[in-house]
């Protein structure tokens, strides 16, 4: 009897441990990759800029790409919540053709384009957004184009 209440007591504090210690990886509604956290809410659509400024209130900023890996896991986090175009923080709005990250302004390492992208359609697409064919390749679009995002943040 002894025995089995101090095996139930063990259990309640490893139980009680477990919440713990996600919350110290990502918040509730955030997805973990690599010692990174993101957020997507497929109700909400926004421009480039206001996307952004939703993720600064977060604490984040718009998803940066540092590599493959990443890219491949976040497209294929993409197609199975069945996501539309999503906007990440790759853009060329300083310099035309010149691509960098919002949240550090550093150069792209890689690119995912689609075929025939960037096109810089129209001389209006400066923002770029995960593509909607399946694949999740990458797109230029036009900054003011209201779709969802994807925030990214470092782990607690
Ligand atoms: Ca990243
Ligand atoms: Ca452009
Ligand atoms: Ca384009």
């Amino acid at each position: 009897m002894m025995r089995s209440s101090f095996s139930l007591a063990t259990l309640l504090v490893i139980t009680s441990l477990i919440p713990t210690i996600s919350a110290a990886c990502c918040k509730d509604g955030w997805f973990a990759y690599n010692g990174h956290c993101y957020y997507i809410d497929m109700d909400i659509h926004l421009s480039f800029s206001a996307a952004r400024l939703y993720c600064r209130r977060l604490g984040a900023d718009l998803v940066q790409i540092e590599t493959f890996a990443e890219n491949t896991f976040l497209k294929g986090f993409l197609k199975k919540i069945k996501a539309q175009y999503t906007w990440m923080g790759l853009n060329d709005i300083s310099h035309e053709g010149i691509w960098r990250w919002a949240g550090t302004n550093r150069h792209a390492t890689f690119s995912d384009w689609l075929p025939n992208q960037p096109d810089n359609y129209k001389n209006d697409e400066d923002c770029v957004h995960f593509g909607y064919n399946g694949a999740y390749e990458w797109n230029d679009c036009p900054c003011h184009t209201s779709i969802n995002f994807i925030c990214e943040k470092d782990s607690a």
